[in-house]
């Protein structure tokens, strides 16, 4: 795998692999190139087999700030034609890579976290702040509508009700409510932030991964299907399941009261 992005930093550590949005001085804010390089390594991440975790988070005092605005005025006052719906397609291709790699993808948002920034971060399966997140639906601000996927992640996260109030009012959700809402799995203390997010994907890098892609897919697609549909898929996800590796350690080992230890297969 590379490592010789420019506006990514990426490390790989026993079936871990974070990935670090690197623009701190405009708050992580999406450029062209960061965007592509994050499509490119999610991508790769996603088809590694040796890698069974990915954690997403930002450098510095952000987690992002949304599409890098900066070059927008002058595109607007020259009235040059902007084409948003054609470079939205890469952040969905981002949305799909996120959404569709069979092993655990965790946000870890320090700071800020605004416009498709947060929106990513609901792209991913899991979510933890730190007690100094902020999460901001900030589209309205700038008479927009929610994109990245927000306006699907949002009210299937936390209610149509939550949602629509953080889209129209475009206001800061702190850490704690977030939380508290169901917008992210766990706000921590800013000091064990680190420590609380590579031991979660310690224990996901060491789990059954096979089974969690047959989770993600049963639960993703449950979101757009009726009963029968998804009891079907259950049963043939299941058959999958049944015959992997970790099924039969994980049998084993509750049988012989120790420990399992998963390979991922
Ligand atoms: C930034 C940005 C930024 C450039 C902070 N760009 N520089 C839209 C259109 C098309 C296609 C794709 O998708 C989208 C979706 C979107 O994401 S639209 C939403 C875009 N994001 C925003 O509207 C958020 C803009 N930023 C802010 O409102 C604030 O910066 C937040 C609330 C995020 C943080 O506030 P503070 O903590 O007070 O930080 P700051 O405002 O002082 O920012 C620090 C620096 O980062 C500052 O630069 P400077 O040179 O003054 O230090 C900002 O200009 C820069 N920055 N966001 N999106």
């Amino acid at each position: 795998m590379r490592t010789d992005y420019k506006h990514l930093l990426v490390e790989r550590a026993e079936g871990v692999v974070t990935i670090t949005m690197n623009r701190p001085e405009v708050l992580n804010s999406f450029n062209d190139i960061m965007l592509d390089e994050l499509i490119e390594v999610a991508q790769e991440v996603g088809r590694d087999e040796a890698v069974r975790c990915v954690v997403l988070t930002g450098a510095g005092r952000a987690f992002g700030a949304g599409q890098d605005l900066s070059g927008f005025g002058a595109a607007h006052a020259n009235g040059e034609p902007l084409k948003v719906s054609e470079h939205l397609k890469k952040y969905h291709q981002l949305v799909y890579t996120l959404r569709e790699m069979p092993k655990p993808v965790i946000a870890a948002v320090r700071g800020v976290a605004a416009g498709i920034s947060c929106n990513i971060a609901l792209a991913c399966d899991l979510r933890i702040a730190a007690d100094n997140a902020r999460f901001i639906e900030a589209f309205a601000r700038i008479g927009l509508v929610p994109d990245g996927g927000g306006g699907y992640f949002l009210p299937r996260l936390v209610g149509l009700g939550k949602a629509m109030e953080m889209a129209l009012l475009a206001e800061e959700v702190n850490g704690k409510e977030a939380e508290r809402i169901g917008l992210v799995n766990k706000c921590v203390p800013l000091e064990d932030f680190d420590a609380f997010v590579a031991t979660l994907a310690q224990r996901l890098a060491q789990g059954p991964t096979r089974s969690y892609g047959y989770i993600k897919e049963l639960l993703y697609k449950s979101l757009d299907s009726d009963l029968q549909s998804s009891l079907e898929l259950e049963g043939a996800l299941q058959d999958k399941a049944f015959a992997t590796a970790d099924h039969k350690e994980g049998v084993s080992a509750f049988l012989q009261k120790r420990s399992a230890k998963f390979t991922g297969i």
